[in-house]
């Protein structure tokens, strides 16, 4: 009998859903389809930022002005706005995993489709170390068996303010040499930037919120040794069926 094998974004997503479900985070998900104002406009990304060139946004000739999502971030939008119409106030936190576009040449190590997890917490007291502790909680249920170390360097993103790169470094006997004791980039994150609570309706001065996205493409081809990330997005069941 030939049996099924889960591809290694989806076993990646079902661990993801579960180690921050046991934290409290809730799911959420929505269109691949997009406006701009979801897509750019309410993340605080203005309207000359080079991110929304022909080069690397879809933009579909339709009579609303979609794009393909260039990011799962427009999600969190969406969720929070939701909530408010509702009447449910934060303290809130979601994950978000999805399928995200760029228009951009193929390679080895680019495609036009990515997967993403993005994460969002909202509350009135919610600081950097809550981002912090969350993520090394992450980082250490999902790489089980070796001791894992994150460290924040600053960076710079539209939504986020301050911003920081977090890069992770596993330590053990049962790492594999190619990533033991490297210091690897592993996600983007930060303070969510308060003109994003505003645009999502939420009062800036009470709230505030943290946010990080992480490519699941890269994540994948690091922990089982992928060499070329097209393999991901081929459909080809010699692949599929390693895993
Ligand atoms: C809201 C507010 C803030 C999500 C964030 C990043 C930093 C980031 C990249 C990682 C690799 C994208 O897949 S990637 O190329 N992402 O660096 N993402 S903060 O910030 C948000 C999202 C939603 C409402």
């Amino acid at each position: 009998m030939n049996e099924g094998h889960m591809h290694p974004i989806s076993s990646l997503i079902r661990e993801a859903n579960r180690i921050f479900f046991d934290m409290g985070f809730a799911f959420a998900e929505g269109p691949l389809l997009e406006t701009e104002w979801y897509n750019f406009d309410a993340l605080n990304v203005p309207k000359d930022h080079p991110a929304r060139d022909m080069q690397d946004t879809f933009f579909i000739k339709d009579a609303a002005g979609s794009v393909l999502r260039t990011h799962t971030s427009p999600v969190q939008v969406r969720y929070m706005e939701a909530q408010m119409k509702k009447g449910v106030m934060p303290p809130y936190r979601i994950i978000v995993p999805g399928r995200a576009f760029r228009n951009e040449a193929t390679d080895m190590t680019h495609e036009a489709q990515f997967f993403q997890i993005e994460g969002l917490a909202v509350g009135e007291d919610i600081t950097m170390a809550h981002l912090k502790g969350t993520l090394a909680r992450f980082f250490k249920d999902l790489f089980k068996g070796a001791s894992v170390e994150i460290r924040f360097r600053p960076s710079f993103f539209p939504f986020t303010e301050p911003s920081v790169e977090v890069d992770m470094r596993l330590v053990g006997d049962n790492v594999p040499l190619k990533l033991r004791d490297k210091w690897i980039e592993m996600m983007g994150a930060g303070m969510v930037h308060p003109n994003v609570l505003r645009n999502a309706g939420i009062d800036a001065e009470k709230y505030r919120g943290f946010a990080f996205g992480m490519g699941l493409d890269r994540l994948a081809m690091l922990r089982w040794g992928i060499d070329d990330v097209r393999l991901m997005h081929s459909a080809d069941l010699r692949f599929i069926n390693q895993f």
